[in-house]
């Protein structure tokens, strides 16, 4: 058993029933010309924490323990996108459409790759999500099961998008979830700090948040 240092109190988990679940860290989200960008976003702040997660990615392969890479992600007919997504606002590219890094949000498209820093190795788990929760649509709840997985450690973008959304499912189906504080980032850093703070609030109502270097301290102690 380890002890991560966290808010609201100390996180305990074994490492090899706890996987390390890394959100949406492609190129549609962290460089110009995809989903992000499309959306009026500044891209850039995002490319800061690729190390942090690259730390922690390198510690679960160290482990031995099980990591899981999900992209955001439809398929090239568009079936698995709602109208209602897809129409929504008024972006410079809708998905779909052929941006300078391809179609957008389209499986297998330049932009729907995770960053290189961070690609899937063979024997990891790569989910493409339709929604912005990992467990929508994707079997993912099953795939943890079927590996005994009862605690989940959470890094990637956007924090109050796709992580939160993520990490809201995984708590209801019985999850213990921890977010690293700065292995996850969004285009509103005032979002982001209140999405840390209402995960830890009312004693964990969500879950737990921790900074890198205690989830790194606590595996290598
Ligand atoms: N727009 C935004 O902040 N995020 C998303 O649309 N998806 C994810 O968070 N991955």
């Amino acid at each position: 058993m380890i002890k991560i240092l966290a808010r609201p109190f100390p996180f305990l988990c074994e490492p090899r029933s706890t996987a390390l679940v890394i959100i949406d860290m492609q190129r549609d989200f962290v460089e110009p010309g995809g989903f992000g960008a499309s959306l009026g976003n500044d891209v850039t702040r995002l490319q800061a924490i690729i190390p942090t997660v690259r730390a922690l990615l390198t510690l679960w392969r160290q482990a031995g323990a099980l990591i899981v890479h999900t992209r955001e992600s439809h398929r090239p007919d568009l079936s698995d996108c709602p109208p209602a997504k897809r129409n929504r606002g008024s972006p410079s590219l809708r998905i779909g459409d052929v941006g300078p890094m391809g179609r957008v949000l389209v499986a297998g498209e330049p932009g729907n790759q995770i960053v290189e820093a961070l690609a899937p190795r063979a024997s990891e788990i790569v989910i493409d999500k339709p929604g912005k929760g990992a467990f929508y649509a994707t079997g993912l709840h099953e795939m943890l099961q079927a590996r005994s997985i009862t605690h989940l450690v959470f890094a990637g973008v956007t924090t109050e998008v796709c992580v939160q959304t993520s990490m809201r499912e995984a708590n209801d189906r019985g999850y213990e979830c921890l977010l690293v504080e700065d292995a996850t980032e969004s285009y509103f850093p005032e979002f982001k700090a209140a999405t840390l703070a209402m995960i830890a609030a009312q004693g964990g109502i969500v879950g737990w948040t921790a900074p890198s270097n205690q989830v790194l301290s606590a595996f290598l102690s």
